[in-house]
């Protein structure tokens, strides 16, 4: 049964000024592996710092920021291959575009278009859910028929720890344990869910050790070491491939900006407390860890950079198109039929068209 317990202290395996700390179960991954990861978190850094901007600009309604939180992000992207499926909420735009989704189909969204800018199934990606914890009954449910089939898919499916309250968290962990489905459960706690604090969240030791109840093993690691993820998911994800079933894993992380640009949070937490995870940023520290391994030059630096750069530009220019969106595609693509509320819908639609027209 201990096996299924987590750890005391998350899984760590560079601290944060870049050593390596040596751990018995888990091996830091190659350096050829973790270059690929700083270069995913420098892009991702940058695609957090112009969707902010874009925000401030008016060309985003809104952007629930990932900053501070990229090792989680391009980690939970990188441990899949091409035919797994991933499973994000609203916060996970930069692990949807580390796992290849194109900058401006992932946030077209939030631009206000009616709806997701991209492909599911090409990418095997889910649709970004706003709902908190109905993708992980999602992930579960396509787990469970990917099984069925016999097919070699294994899923992540990440949530936030405030969504670890919500009775879909249960019954998708549950009904995965039951039928030992292939999900890895991923969740960044980054303290709070909007303003409430993870003290008022939960009274167990940890969110990880939430998943003995559910008869799966759960682990806890630092989510702002990119190494650890990739070493801890990875593990999760392959042992989900070979028939292991599911797994819960908690990454500590921080929320290191408001929840959204709607939200104030100097309202409910500390200057100081935000200040302290600053020396703990997960880029910092995978660039000083790969500087001191020789593994990092001004010219990879600079090239990153330049990388990061044109994906931001690119974005910016995308965003700063002035579309008018159709209001008929309202109508178009739900329902097969229209329903006859739709229909009077649409004729009044119709109408408002028409005298705009005239006028
Ligand atoms: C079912 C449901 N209830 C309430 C909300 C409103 N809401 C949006 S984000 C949020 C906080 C979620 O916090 P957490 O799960 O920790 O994710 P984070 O935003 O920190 O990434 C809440 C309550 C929602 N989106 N869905
Ligand atoms: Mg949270």
């Amino acid at each position: 049964m201990d096996r299924l317990l987590p750890r005391e202290h998350p899984v760590r395996l560079i601290d944060e000024t870049g050593r390596l700390t040596a751990d018995d179960e888990f091996a830091t991954p190659p350096t050829e592996r973790l270059l690929d990861a700083y270069r995913a978190l420098v892009r991702g850094r940058r695609i957090n710092e112009q969707a902010n901007a874009l925000v401030r600009q008016g060309r985003l309604a809104v952007y629930p920021s990932s900053h501070g939180q990229e090792a989680c992000q391009v980690a939970a992207a990188l441990v899949l291959r091409e035919g797994d499926w991933l499973f994000p909420t609203y916060r996970d735009s930069v692990a949807v575009i580390t796992r290849g989704v194109d900058p401006e189909e992932a946030l077209v969204l939030l631009r206000g278009d009616w709806h997701g800018g991209y492909d599911p199934h090409r990418y095997r990606t889910a649709p970004q859910a706003t709902p908190l914890a109905t993708q992980l009954l999602h992930a579960a449910g396509l787990a469970h028929a990917a099984k069925l089939r016999g097919e070699d898919t294994v899923l992540v499916a990440m949530c936030g720890d405030g969504a670890t309250s919500e009775g879909d968290f249960h019954e998708a962990l549950n009904f995965a344990a039951v039928f030992h489905l292939p999900v890895v459960f991923f969740v960044q706690n980054n303290e709070f869910a909007i303003s409430v604090p993870l003290s008022r969240q939960t009274a167990a030791p940890s969110l990880a050790h939430k998943a003995i109840g559910y008869g799966m093993p759960g682990q806890r690691v630092d989510g702002n070491d990119a190494a650890a993820l990739l070493a801890v998911l990875g593990r999760a994800v392959e042992n989900a491939r070979d028939g292991g079933g599911p797994s819960l894993i908690e990454a500590h992380t921080y929320r290191m900006q408001a929840h959204t640009n709607a939200d104030d949070d100097t309202r409910y937490r500390e200057r100081a407390e935000v200040q302290a995870w600053v020396d703990r940023d997960p880029l910092l520290r995978m660039r000083a860890h790969l500087t001191q391994a020789g593994a990092l030059d001004d010219e990879t630096e600079r090239r990153f950079a330049a990388e990061a750069e044109e994906t931001a530009a690119a974005l910016r220019d995308a965003m700063n198109k002035d579309v008018r969106p159709d209001p008929e595609d309202l109508f178009r693509f739900v329902h097969a039929q229209r329903s006859p509320q739709l229909d009077d819908q649409w004729a009044l639609l119709q109408d408002e068209l028409s005298r705009e027209a005239m006028s």
